[in-house]
């Protein structure tokens, strides 16, 4: 009952309050805080997106920025990206739940050696949400579960993730692997993760580099139509 007094009253909080306190809740890894916090923006008619955004990935940003400061460690960092989970299990359906047409099919996985699995995690539900199938590999994935998965589904679109500068030069061993069996050009290379940008995507030979999951559909949408107005010229 005491315990109870003294529980800080979300609902009480104004919008930015909120979701300032939402940022702490993450960096603290309190889970059903950030549950409760998502479910009342969602209440206040906030899109689910602009949630996932300022309340979720600004926090998680934060979570970073500390992490690389040696302020917090992987066990609290693991904390915040489960209570992360929480919240974006929530914003999946909504997301998700656009009633866009299926614009295509993607497989997507982090690269071997990487655990990291947030960011691509926010990738697939922003692709579900705009439309696209998406096979999801999960992480650590070696050349042949890459190449396994692109022979079952056939996607359009292959995509891969890397968050750690020693494992991102995988994706020019799958890149080189699907060019040496002369798969190369059956698929729509994206790659993704924080270390990255376009110059390296270049210099792997991806298709392109996506900064983030918004990037990502667009890019996605836009290279679908160009291979379908190709096709049709031809
Ligand atoms: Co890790 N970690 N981590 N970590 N971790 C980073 C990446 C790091 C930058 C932290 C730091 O030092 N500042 C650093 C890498 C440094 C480097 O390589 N130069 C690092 C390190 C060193 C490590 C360990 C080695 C630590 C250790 O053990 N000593 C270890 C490695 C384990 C491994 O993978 N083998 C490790 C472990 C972990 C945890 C397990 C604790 C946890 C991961 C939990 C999980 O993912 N389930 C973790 C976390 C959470 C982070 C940080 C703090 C946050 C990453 C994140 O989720 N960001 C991260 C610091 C940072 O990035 N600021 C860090 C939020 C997410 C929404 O953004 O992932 O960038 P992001 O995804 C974006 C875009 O990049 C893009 O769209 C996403 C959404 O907008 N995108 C794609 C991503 N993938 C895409 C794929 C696409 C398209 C777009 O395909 C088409």
């Amino acid at each position: 009952m005491a315990e109870e007094q003294d529980d800080l009253d979300l609902r009480e909080l104004s919008d930015e309050d909120l979701v300032q306190q939402m940022h702490d809740d993450l960096y603290d890894g309190l889970d059903t805080e950030i549950e409760e916090g998502v479910n009342i923006l969602l209440e206040r008619e906030w899109l689910p997106y602009r949630v996932l955004t300022e309340a979720l990935v600004e926090g998680m940003r934060i979570v970073g920025i500390d992490f690389r400061d040696g302020i917090l460690f992987v066990p609290e960092v693991l904390l915040s990206a489960k209570a992360m989970k929480c919240g974006m299990a929530i914003l999946k359906p909504l997301l998700a739940a656009t009633g866009a047409p299926q614009v295509g099919k993607m497989v997507i996985g982090t690269v071997k050696g990487d655990i990291h699995d947030i960011g691509k995690n926010l990738v697939c539900m922003m692709m579900e949400g705009a439309g696209f199938e998406v096979i999801d590999l999960g992480i650590n994935n070696p050349v042949e579960d890459y190449i396994a998965a692109l022979e079952e589904h056939k996607p359009d679109i292959l995509g891969m993730s890397a968050l750690l500068t020693t494992t991102m030069p995988y994706m020019k061993v799958v890149i080189d692997t699907l060019a040496e069996r002369g798969m190369r050009d059956d698929y729509i290379v994206l790659v993704g993760g924080a270390p990255l940008n376009e110059e390296f995507a270049d210099a792997v030979g991806a298709d392109a580099y996506c900064r983030d999951a918004a990037v990502t559909v667009e890019i996605a949408q836009d290279l679908i139509n160009r291979k379908h107005n190709q096709r049709v010229a031809s």
